[in-house]
């Protein structure tokens, strides 16, 4: 398998995206985009890009048809979490038995001393309000050198809820019970699974496509212009990944820092988006970031052919 799937398989011709939106498909500074469908809408939760201080609560946008955007503002504020203060990060949004989760990072425990890590908040209804779980993260300490950031939630086809996650080069992977708010075990009783690939930074992100299993993420720093994303296929949710290729990276001709990736697939087509944020090239802030989206193609044998950013 790993043969077939080797780089050079991977066709590096790029192909013109036909997103109609225009990049950036929103206005102001946002970042690390996670798409959801819910009730045939997309929603896009994405980090609000300021200073960590600032950064005390989330926005939503919602879209029909992908060209059309609805802001939500406020739909999650650190008022309503007893434990984060700022740096709320990285939202990653999932709907099980009519309940909607947003999971999200907060008060960056890697720089500050006060409880920190992964969080999940819950709702009734797409937009929120979204109210704090537990009272308490989900995730509190590093596993396996994983900083407790840039989650991601999949449930995969028989039901079991997986979250990746993992800052400072470390991407571990952890069971979620059917409560989706408390962690499971894997078989030999362990929590935490790492599953670091190969140049891993962070921004983990998984989904599934024809029964294999596609684990994302995102390299260089991030507030450089070399932030970029790669990605590993797998047959079990669980890994080994192995990385097959750099798809999106940097262009000189449109945008620099390209990474913090999400992925959609239009229900009944074989259309794929990936949504990512990226730095225009005028831009010298590491949080001047805008939100994104363009068409992600794939080869005959699954894997994922480079991606060609949309000017605008
Ligand atoms: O937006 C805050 C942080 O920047 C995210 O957690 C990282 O993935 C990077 O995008």
């Amino acid at each position: 398998l790993l043969a077939m799937l080797s780089p050079s398989t991977a066709v590096a011709l790029p192909e013109y995206s036909t997103a109609e939106a225009g990049n950036p498909f929103v206005d102001g500074w946002y970042a690390d985009p996670d798409i959801a469908i819910y009730d045939g809408k997309y929603w896009v939760f994405p980090t609000a890009s300021k200073p960590y201080a600032e950064q005390t609560h989330l926005d939503a946008f919602s879209s029909t048809d992908l060209i059309h955007w609805t802001k939500h503002s406020n739909v999650l504020t650190t008022a309503d979490i007893t434990w984060a203060k700022y740096a709320v990060w990285a939202p990653a949004p999932v709907e099980r038995d009519g309940k909607y989760y947003l999971y999200f990072a907060a008060n960056d425990i890697q720089n500050n001393s006060q409880l920190g890590g992964i969080g999940v908040a819950v709702a009734d209804r797409p937009e929120g309000p979204y109210k704090d779980a537990l009272g308490k993260p989900l995730i509190s300490q590093f596993h396996n050198g994983a900083q407790p950031i840039d989650q991601d939630v999949f449930i995969d086809d028989d039901g079991q809820a997986y979250m990746y996650y993992g800052g400072w080069h470390h991407n571990n992977v952890v069971k979620l019970n059917p409560d989706m708010t408390s962690l499971g075990t894997f078989d030999d009783g362990s929590t935490y699974k790492e599953i670091t690939p190969e140049n891993y930074v962070e921004g983990s992100y998984m989904f599934k496509r024809n029964g294999k299993y596609y684990l994302m993420w995102s390299e260089g720093g991030w507030t450089g212009p070399d932030y970029s994303v790669s990605y590993a296929m797998s047959d079990s949710p669980t890994g080994p990944f192995q990385k097959i290729d750099k798809v999106l990276a940097q262009d000189p001709a449109v945008a620099k820092g390209s990474g913090h990736n999400s992925v959609v697939n239009v229900p009944g087509t074989d259309t794929w988006y990936i949504f990512y944020h990226r730095r225009p090239l005028s831009e010298t802030d590491g949080n001047h970031r805008q939100l994104a989206y363009d068409r992600m193609y794939f080869n005959p044998d699954g894997t994922i052919r480079r991606i060609a950013m949309q000017v605008k």
